[in-house]
C-alpha cells in the first residue's frame, strides 16, 4: 500500500512512518505535504501545556476515552523536550496513556530538536499527516512554559493549562507570563493538599483577565471533574469550528511568511560564505578598522544590489 493510502485509511504503521520522514526527511516530507495539503486544516487542535508531572499525560488518558464516547477520534503529539536527557519521559507517557490507546486514539512523542523555528514547522506538518488520516481532534501535549509554549499556542486552536498543588513553583509559573495563552486553565490533582488555595491563586490572577478564560479543578486519581472537563472541551471545540476557516487562513499566512524568510536567510547565508566584499568588511571589523553597524551596511547594499 502506497503511504497516502495508508495514512488516509488511518493505518498506523503508515502514520508512524509518515511522521518520521517529516521529522528526518526535508525532500520526502515536501513531496508527501504537497500530497495531502489540500485535504488538511479541519481538525481542533488542542494544547496541553504546563509544568512537568502536572498529570497532562493522565489528563489526556481520561478526556481521549470520554472524547471517544462521544463519536471523537483523538490523537496526541506528545512534544517531548525532555526525552533526550531522560530517555524514559517517552516509556512512561505510553504506561500513561496507555488506557485510550487501546481504544484506538493514535499517540506519538515527537523530539524537539532544532531551531524553535524548525519545531514549528515539523509539528505543523506531522499535525497535517493526522489531520489526513481523520484524527479529530488533535492533542498536543507540551511541557512548561517557555519559547516552545508560545510556538505552540500559535499552532494549536484551544490551549488548556495544567497546573497542580506538587510543584512548588505553579504560582511563579503563573505570574511568568503563562497568563495569555489560556483557554481553559486547570488545577489538577485536586485530591491533594493544597489544590483549594491553587485553585484561588489561579482565579484571582487568571480569572479575571481579559480573555476571562474557564478555571477548573480535576483529579485523574478520584476521576473528579473529568467528565465535566471533557463536556467543556467538546463546547469550545464546537464554538472553534465556526472561527477554524479564518484562523486557518491567517496561519498559513504566517507559515508562508515563515517559509519564504527562512528560505531567504539560508540563501543569503551561502551568499556572504562566498562572498569577497563580506570577507573583506569582515576583516576590517575585526582589526577595529570599521564598526560592525556601517559595515553590515555596506556588505548589505553590495549583496542586495
Ligand atoms: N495524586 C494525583 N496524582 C496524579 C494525578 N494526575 C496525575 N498524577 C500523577 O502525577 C504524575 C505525573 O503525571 P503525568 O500525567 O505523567 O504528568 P505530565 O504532566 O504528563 O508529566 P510530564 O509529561 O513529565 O511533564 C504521575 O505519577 C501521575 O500518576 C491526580 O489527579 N492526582
Ligand atoms: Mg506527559
Amino acid at each position: 500500500m502506497d503511504i497516502v493510502t495508508g495514512i488516509k485509511k488511518g493505518n498506523r504503521r503508515a502514520i508512524a512512518k509518515a511522521i518520521s520522514v517529516i521529522e528526518n526527511d526535508e525532500k520526502e516530507a515536501k513531496k508527501l505535504i504537497k500530497k495531502i495539503f489540500k485535504n488538511t486544516g479541519n481538525s481542533t487542535i488542542i494544547g496541553f501545556t504546563g509544568p512537568a508531572g502536572a498529570g497532562k499525560s493522565s489528563l489526556i488518558n481520561k478526556i481521549a476515552l470520554a472524547l471517544k464516547k462521544s463519536g471523537y477520534k483523538a490523537a496526541v503529539l506528545a512534544i517531548d523536550p525532555t526525552s533526550h536527557l531522560t530517555g524514559g519521559a517517552i516509556l512512561g507517557d505510553r504506561v500513561r496513556m496507555s488506557e485510550s490507546t487501546d481504544l484506538g486514539t493514535y499517540i506519538r512523542s515527537i523530539a524537539t530538536r532544532g531551531a524553535t523555528g524548525a519545531i514549528s514547522h515539523s509539528i505543523r506538518n506531522s499535525i497535517r499527516i493526522l489531520e489526513y488520516a481523520k484524527f479529530d481532534p488533535i492533542i498536543i501535549e507540551s511541557v512548561g512554559a517557555g519559547q516552545t509554549e508560545i510556538e505552540i499556542s500559535k499552532i494549536v486552536d484551544v490551549t488548556i493549562v495544567v497546573f497542580n498543588p506538587h510543584t512548588g513553583d505553579s504560582i511563579q509559573t503563573i505570574k511568568a507570563g503563562i497568563t495569555e495563552i489560556g483557554d481553559i486553565y486547570i488545577v489538577n490533582k485536586s485530591d491533594l493538599a493544597g489544590a483549594a488555595q491553587l485553585y484561588d491563586a489561579v482565579r484571582d490572577y487568571i480569572g479575571t483577565t481579559k480573555k476571562r478564560p474557564l478555571i477548573m479543578k480535576t483529579s485523574t486519581k478520584s476521576n473528579k471533574g473529568i467528565a465535566e472537563l471533557a463536556k467543556t472541551i467538546v463546547k469550545v471545540m464546537q464554538k472553534k469550528k465556526k472561527t477554524k476557516k479564518d484562523l486557518e487562513k491567517s496561519r498559513l499566512e504566517s507559515e508562508l511568511e515563515d517559509i519564504i524568510l527562512n528560505n531567504i536567510k539560508v540563501r543569503i547565508g551561502s551568499m556572504l560564505d562566498s562572498s569577497s566584499v563580506y570577507s573583506k568588511y569582515l576583516k576590517k571589523v575585526q582589526t577595529k578598522q570599521i564598526d560592525p553597524n556601517e559595515a553590515a551596511e555596506k556588505i548589505s547594499k553590495s549583496i542586495l544590489k
